[in-house]
């Protein structure tokens, strides 16, 4: 039997919840083994040697282990193809990674916590300029979302048509970070709308960090 499928993810961490957003859509059974960043745990043992990055998510699914979240679902899509997280369109997929690379790629990356830690430890940040420099990247993200979604010639439920995929994986795990981060997001309707249609569905209901949060921790 086909050993389950291993990742290494955080309750908070949004690239981690990108992952468990893709494994529920597509219907597969993972287990998941919790890296508490705010420990330091990404720095010792299994993770440590998993990831020379030193970051979650890392998925194991037979083979050695994957790192980074879009080359994680893109591993997922190759490999059990249905449903589709991608358009089949390649003018239309390139669109859709591009909407999920907002954040993926341009905001997130701004945000996590060795980045934190760089300016808290090398440039002296306290509380409130870390809270203003999340907002800022946060809510470049949300606007350009919001931008592309408002010009986007298409009738549609999600960010690129009737069902889910990369693009609404991207958006869901943007806004529920920037909801962790208290970044206002009222103001992108088209982002919030496209959110709670997510948040409709169980595969991102339950597995995002609200719903996972441990009692008591901020
Ligand atoms: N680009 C990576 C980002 C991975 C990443 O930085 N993950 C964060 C949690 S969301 C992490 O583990 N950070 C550990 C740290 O910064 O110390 C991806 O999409 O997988």
């Amino acid at each position: 039997m086909p050993e389950k499928i291993r990742l290494f993810g955080f309750w908070r961490s949004q690239a981690a919840y990108r992952v468990r957003i893709a494994l529920a859509l597509k219907g597969l059974d993972w287990e998941e083994t919790s890296v508490d960043l705010l420990a330091g745990e990404q720095f010792q043992g299994d993770i440590a040697a998993h990831n020379p990055q030193h970051a979650v998510p890392v998925l194991i699914d037979g083979g050695p282990p994957l790192t980074q979240s879009l080359a994680i679902i893109e591993y997922l899509e190759e490999c059990y193809p249905r449903p589709a997280l991608f358009p089949q369109d390649p003018y239309a997929r390139a669109a859709a990674r591009s909407f999920a690379l907002t954040t993926i790629a341009d905001a997130h990356p701004f945000t996590v916590p060795r980045v934190r830690k760089h300016l808290a430890t090398r440039f002296g940040a306290d509380d409130t300029e870390m809270k203003s420099w999340i907002r800022h990247w946060q809510e470049q993200a949300l606007q350009a979302m919001e931008e592309r979604l408002a010009t986007r010639q298409l009738d549609a439920s999600f960010c690129f048509g009737d069902q889910p995929g990369i693009a609404d994986i991207g958006l869901a795990s943007h806004v529920s970070s920037a909801m962790m981060n208290d970044t206002p997001i009222d103001e992108y309707a088209n982002v919030t709308a496209i959110y709670q249609r997510c948040l409709g569905l169980e595969a991102f209901a339950s597995h995002s960090p609200q719903a996972l949060k441990p009692d008591g921790i901020g």
